[in-house]
């Protein structure tokens, strides 16, 4: 691990060189969790996809294991392994994945491999198990198949674009893993939502303290770059959404994957993009990260909650507390909390102000610093990297409405890790963000106000290496 890279994360899953994406295949089995991703291990840039492979026992500390997956020359993944997922079919875990064979990866068929019970030797099946889209729909992509046991019955939903008509999420159902026959279109929501191609898509089951259920399906939409969700049911073999939302509203979290593990937690994970430029990224050694590990839960005005999960608590070390801070249309700078690792509490009435900031990765002189801020009269609340670094100017667009009733204090949940910026606004709303400050002391924590804020409860933790 570089050291001496101010940017390389810490606690946040990186591959052990190389590039990384989506991540693949999430199963929690025998107890250990396994995570596959999209890897390229030859450089920090996308090509010639492989599924790289790590394994923990508590969603915080990861084993690299060998690569799981790489292209057979001549076969129908010649080109490239991309996204799909893995289940236990009678025992044996089983990889449906999306085998390409062509120069410009647009030849998507269906594959699947079978492993050993430690997940890390697979059989390839010789020849695909769909070899592309169905007949009559004139689809652009065939990609990124998610597969589910239900009523004696696999099922499938496998991520498509329809031409002229916008992305779509395709159904399969089969008795083996190995014969599927096309059941339709699953979803096919608003192309200003879903765009022009629906990439990644997968189903959760999710239910609320009040009994109520759902079925939210996960899509990420090309061109839009989004990671979204829809909470709908499913009736008479195809989806209907009655609400939606985003899974990550910061701009570079994408093609996120969930699943259910032992403890019947809806987990998903995403790939966080690297927002440096590519000339620069290809200079380094690895690029992208995982988030860290969101429970999913449905919350009683029907929307998707995403709260972190609670084994990062075994991260925090040393703690520090300040309360009842005061401010008006000033900056505070925290004179005993500092670091790259940090993950940090903040509660603050802001019914009196226009806007109120939490800083990060500042530098003692303010030259450099991330706000993360929330615009009270919009309600809206932001990352704003453009002070982040000294050697680079930055915008970004990116908003999570987050409206607070009159009196309700803004509540946030901030993981800082070196680059990776990860916000929880209770459960309302997540941001993730990349940041690249230049200098070794952008390690200060503070708050803003313009108008009057009062901070009735920070603290700050620095967060071990889970090396
Ligand atoms: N990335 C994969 C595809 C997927 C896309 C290829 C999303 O399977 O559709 O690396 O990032």
């Amino acid at each position: 691990m570089p050291t001496t890279d101010l940017h390389h994360p810490r606690y946040h899953f990186l591959p052990p060189s190389g590039w990384m994406n989506d991540p693949n295949g999430l199963i929690q089995h025998e107890g250990v969790y396994h995570l596959f991703y999209q890897h390229n291990p030859d450089g920090p840039f996308w090509s010639t996809m492989h599924w790289g492979h790590a394994v923990s026992r508590d969603l915080v500390h990861w084993e690299h294991r060998p690569i799981a997956l790489a292209p057979t020359p001549g076969g129908p993944d010649a080109t490239g392994c991309f996204s799909g997922c893995c289940v236990i079919d009678r025992g044996v875990p089983t990889l449906i994945y999306t085998g390409v064979d062509d120069p410009a990866w647009n030849h998507q068929v269906t594959c699947l491999a079978t492993g050993d019970a430690t997940l890390t030797a697979w059989n390839k099946h010789p020849r695909p198990v769909i070899d592309g889209p169905p007949p009559g729909v004139d689809a652009l992509g065939f990609r990124d198949p998610y597969v589910w046991r239900e009523r004696g019955e696999w099922r499938m939903v496998i991520g498509a674009g329809i031409r002229g008509v916008g992305g779509a999420v395709l159904h399969y159902a089969s008795p083996d893993l190995r014969e599927w026959a096309y059941r339709g279109v699953y979803y096919q929501g608003d192309p200003d939502i879903t765009g022009t191609v629906c990439e990644c898509p997968f189903c959760l089951d999710v239910s609320n303290d009040a009994g109520e259920t759902a079925r939210a399906l996960f899509f990420s939409s090309i061109p839009f770059g989004k990671a979204l969700y829809v909470v709908g049911d499913e009736r008479g073999g195809s989806y209907s959404a009655r609400g939606s939302g985003a899974v990550d509203w910061g701009g570079c979290l994408y093609a996120p994957l969930g699943f259910v593990d032992g403890r019947g937690r809806r987990i998903v994970f995403g790939w966080i993009w690297e927002m440096r430029d590519e000339a620069e990224v290809r200079a380094g050694a690895w690029a992208g990260a995982l988030s860290l590990p969101r429970v999913v839960t449905l919350r009683g005005d029907g929307a998707l909650g995403f709260a972190p999960a609670d084994e990062l608590e075994s991260l925090r070390r040393r703690r520090v507390d300040y309360d009842g801070l005061r401010l008006s249309d000033a900056t505070w700078q925290a004179p005993d909390a500092r670091g790259a690792q940090l993950e940090i509490a903040v509660e603050a009435r802001v019914d009196e102000a226009h806007e109120f900031a939490l800083v990060v990765r500042a530098s003692p002189d303010g030259e450099e610093r991330t706000r993360i801020v929330y615009d009270a009269s919009s309600q809206f609340l932001r990352i704003d990297p453009s002070r982040s670094s000294r050697d680079r100017a930055r915008a970004d667009r990116h908003v999570a409405p987050l409206p607070l009733a009159r009196g309700e204090p803004l509540r946030l949940r901030v993981f800082v890790d070196a680059s990776v910026i990860e916000v929880f606004a209770g459960d309302r709303a997540c941001l993730a963000g990349r940041v690249y400050p230049a200098r070794e002391d952008s390690l200060c924590v503070g708050v803003q106000a313009r108008g009057a804020v009062e901070v009735s409860r920070l603290t700050v933790w620095e967060l071990a290496d889970p090396g």
